[in-house]
C-alpha cells in the first residue's frame, strides 16, 4: 500500500475530507433489557425509538436493546435497573410493584372493563401517582405506559368457564403479590414464575395453567403447550418505561427531550399496534388450535369478595391510590 505524501485536510467539523464516514463513539451508550421476544410490538416500537435517538441526538446517544430475557428474567433487570448496569427496563406494573407496591393498582382484579377507562386513569392522576412513587425509588418512569394488555387464562387440560373450574389449578403467574392473592382468592395454587421459565414449566407440567394477554401468547407460541383460552379479561396490565434516576439525570436536558419524546412517541404507537393485534389475534390463535371461550366475569368477582381480595388491597394499597382507581372504573369494594 501507498501512503499519502500529503495527508487529506481537516473539515471544519473534524471529518476527514475525501475519507468514508467513520462512526464516531456515541458519548452516551445506554443500555435497554425486555422479557419478550423480538416480533412483539414493544421490542419493534422500541427499535424504531432507537434509530430516532441515534439520528435526533446526532449519534451523541445510543440506545442498545437487549430483548428476551438475554440480560435475565424480570428480577435480574429489575436489580440491573436500579444499580446502573442496565439504562433502561420495561418492567409489568405487576413485576415492578415488588419495589413499589402501588403500581400493581392498575391490575386489580377486573377493575378496568375498557381501554377508554385504563388510558384515562394511566395517562391521568392514577398514573402520575404510580410514577410519583417510582421516582421515590431512583428511577424515572416515563410519562406514557406501554400496553401489555388485558389478561386472559390459558390451560391444558380443561376450559375454565367458571371460578369453580379453577380449583385447585396449577397457574403460573408473574412474579407479583398481587397475582399470586388474587388466584389464591379464586381458589387456584398458583406459581410465582419469571417470563423466561413460562413456556418450558407449562411443557415440562410443572404447572397445567398461564395467564397472559393474546398479543404474548402468540409471540411466545404459548398456544403449542395450551389447549384452551379462556377471555377473562381479568387484569389489565402495562409496561413502565423505567429508567436508572442516575443515568437518566446525567443526560444533558437537550438530550433528555430527544430520548424522552422518542420513547413517549414510541408507547403510543405500540398502543396502537396492541389494539390492531386485539382484533386479529383469536383468529390466527384458533388456527394454531386454541379452543377459546369467553366466561361471564360474574362467578370470579363474586369469589374474589367473598374471599376479601378487594378489601385486603384496598387496605394495602391506600385510601388514596384506591380512590383514583375508583375515580376512574366505579365502586370496588
Ligand atoms: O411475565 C408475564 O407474564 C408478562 C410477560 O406478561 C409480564 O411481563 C408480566
Amino acid at each position: 500500500a501507498t501512503v499519502p505524501a500529503v495527508l487529506p485536510a481537516l473539515g471544519a467539523a473534524g471529518a476527514v475530507i475525501g475519507m468514508p464516514h467513520i462512526a464516531r463513539a456515541a458519548e452516551f451508550d445506554l443500555k435497554y433489557g425486555n422479557n419478550l421476544p423480538l416480533s412483539h410490538p414493544l421490542n419493534v416500537r422500541a427499535q424504531e425509538a432507537a434509530e430516532r435517538i441515534a439520528k435526533e441526538s446526532n449519534g451523541k446517544v445510543s440506545v442498545k436493546i437487549f430483548p428476551n430475557n438475554q440480560l435475565g428474567g424480570d428480577t435480574d433487570m429489575l436489580s440491573q435497573v436500579r444499580s446502573g448496569g442496565l439504562t433502561f427496563f420495561t418492567p409489568s406494573a405487576l413485576v415492578i410493584a415488588t419495589l413499589v407496591p402501588v403500581a400493581a393498582i392498575n391490575a386489580v382484579g377486573f377493575a378496568f372493563s375498557d381501554y377508554d377507562q385504563v388510558w384515562k386513569a394511566m395517562d391521568g392522576k392514577l398514573g402520575a401517582h404510580v410514577r410519583e412513587a417510582i421516582s421515590k425509588v431512583g428511577l424515572y418512569a416515563f410519562e406514557k405506559m406501554w400496553d401489555n394488555g388485558f389478561r386472559q387464562m390459558t390451560s391444558g387440560d380443561k376450559a375454565i368457564n367458571s371460578a369453580a373450574d379453577m380449583n385447585g389449578l396449577k397457574i403460573r403467574v408473574p412474579v407479583s403479590p398481587l397475582s399470586i392473592s388474587m388466584f389464591k382468592g379464586l381458589g387456584a395454587a398458583p406459581a410465582s414464575l419469571q417470563f423466561s421459565e413460562v413456556y418450558s414449566s407449562l411443557q415440562t407440567r410443572i404447572v397445567d395453567a398461564q395467564e397472559n394477554p393474546l398479543p404474548i401468547i402468540q409471540v411466545a407460541k404459548l398456544y403449542e403447550v395450551q389447549k384452551f383460552c379462556s377471555l377473562s379479561n381479568h387484569i389489565w396490565d402495562g409496561f413502565w418505561f423505567i429508567a436508572n434516576g442516575r443515568a437518566w439525570k446525567g443526560l444533558p436536558a437537550d438530550m433528555q427531550t430527544v430520548v424522552a419524546t422518542a420513547i413517549n412517541d414510541a408507547g403510543m404507537a405500540q398502543r396502537g399496534d396492541i389494539k390492531a393485534l386485539n382484533a386479529s389475534v383469536r383468529a390466527d390463535l384458533e388456527s394454531k388450535g386454541l379452543a377459546f371461550n369467553q366466561p361471564s366475569p360474574d362467578s370470579f368477582r363474586a369469589k374474589l369478595r367473598e374471599a376479601g381480595f378487594y378489601g385486603e388491597w384496598k387496605g394495602r394499597f391506600g385510601d388514596e391510590a384506591w380512590g383514583l382507581l375508583e375515580e376512574a372504573v366505579g365502586k370496588l369494594a
